[in-house]
């Protein structure tokens, strides 16, 4: 049974960066997040159409940021080097910044973006431009035979219908197959507030006693637990069939999740009503910097920062402009609230007094680059943890 606590109100397609043409078309749904009393899941009250969110012009590249580049590197070298020759098929391969690693012969990819499949298609690897689905893990099963690591990263949670994707994965498991996947956690959306976590290609937010019970009833079983602070703290998880050897993180982690209360209703009641205050205080923030004729901009248009405008509704009026690194988002503007995106020539440019950070999740990274933005006495602006300069 679902039990919603909170509401997000009337949201756009976080990616469905648009032209001024389109504004007329925009597409909008109500974001409200629930949690299921039967298996402990933070999942959304109503879940928005797979083909509106990928399509062949979907926007996010996996690739656009060093952090994550170096990130899927080095968990490559690693499975290269535990697994080695390994039959490997990734969920959700996006641009390839993590099969690129492998071997074409060995490694096969499935990504519904058109236009990613065919970056992937193009460098050499076997790729099917269709939805994680059974009748997929079927056909790929009679033409390639079982595999040996089923990936996947920031893609399991964008599917709603675990149930089904956990039953294919199962299916074309060889018998001592592992199945990595890796998602944002919902601990640390709970310790950090990072509420923008949740939009449209995130229905559910995962922690692991969820996790354990819907793998459980589909034949796997989750027997380590990794936690990454990549994309504001990730869990990546190993599952196997029922019955492998199970370490001691898995029990770690659930207790942890226990001691914050993710089992627990009450838990997300009250995380809403944090929500609320911080609405409230960044709202607030921008509003004085405006009164006192700061020019603010944002940094990354992310598809957090959707959820953030458009729950808050912070406009043009507030945020200047967007600058972000990906060609596909530049010159067009942000779902809902229609802020300009642009270029992101080398640095933040010399008027800009504060940068909120769409992507907060890659602060270090862009301080590094922003360090003349950062003596010169910019500022960034993050609700994350709580509103305020960072
Ligand atoms: P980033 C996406 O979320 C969508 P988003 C998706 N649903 C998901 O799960 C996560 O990714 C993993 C830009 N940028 O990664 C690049 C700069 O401009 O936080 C990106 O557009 N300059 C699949 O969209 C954006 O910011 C920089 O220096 O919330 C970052 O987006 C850096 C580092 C990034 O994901």
């Amino acid at each position: 049974m679902k039990r919603k606590f909170l509401d997000l109100g009337k949201q756009p397609i976080a990616n469905g960066f648009l032209y001024e043409d389109d504004k007329d078309t925009e597409y909008f749904f109500n974001l409200g997040v629930a949690f299921d009393e039967d298996t402990k899941l933070v999942t959304q009250t109503e879940y928005v159409d797979g083909e509106l969110m990928f399509n062949d012009s979907y926007v996010y590249r996996g690739s656009m940021s060093k952090t994550m580049r170096d990130h899927f590197h080095s968990l490559s070298n690693d499975l290269n080097l535990i697994y080695p020759g390994s039959k490997i098929l990734e969920i959700g391969s996006n641009d390839g910044v993590f099969i690129k690693n492998f071997n074409p012969k060995t490694t096969i990819a499935v990504e519904p973006c058109g236009n990613f499949a065919k970056e992937t298609q193009e460098l050499g690897y076997n790729t099917y431009a269709e939805f994680w689905t059974q009748e997929l893990a079927d056909r790929i099963n009679n033409k390639h035979g079982k595999q040996d690591i089923i990936f996947s990263a920031n893609c399991i949670c964008h599917i709603p219908d675990l149930d089904q994707t956990f039953k294919a994965v199962e299916s074309l498991l060889s018998d001592k197959g592992v199945f990595i996947f890796e998602d944002p956690s919902l601990a640390e959306m709970i310790n950090n507030n990072s509420y923008d976590q949740i939009y449209d290609e995130h229905p559910h937010i995962f922690s692991v006693i969820a996790l354990d019970n819907l793998l459980r009833r589909n034949g796997l079983q989750i027997t380590r637990v990794e936690n990454l602070s990549v994309h504001g703290g990730s869990n990546r998880i190993f599952a196997k069939r029922i019955g492998s050897k199970v370490d001691e993180t898995v029990e770690q982690n659930k207790a942890y999740e226990r001691i914050l209360g993710l089992d627990d209703y009450y838990t997300f009641k009250r995380f809403a009503v944090k929500v609320e205050q911080s609405k409230d205080a960044l709202i607030r923030l921008l509003t004085n910097c405006k009164k006192e004729s700061k020019k603010v901009i944002a940094y990354g248009a992310t598809s957090k920062s959707t959820t953030i405008f458009n729950y808050c509704g912070i406009g043009p009026e507030l945020i200047e402009y967007i600058t972000d690194t990906t060609p596909e988002k530049q010159g067009k503007l942000s779902p809902g609230m229609h802020i300009p995106v642009i270029t992101a020539k080398d640095k933040i440019h010399e008027t800009v007094d504060y940068a909120y950070l769409g992507a907060w999740n890659f602060i270090s990274e862009i301080k590094d680059k922003e360090q003349e933005f950062i003596a010169r006495g910019g500022k960034f602006i993050s609700h994350v943890p709580v509103v305020k300069f960072v």
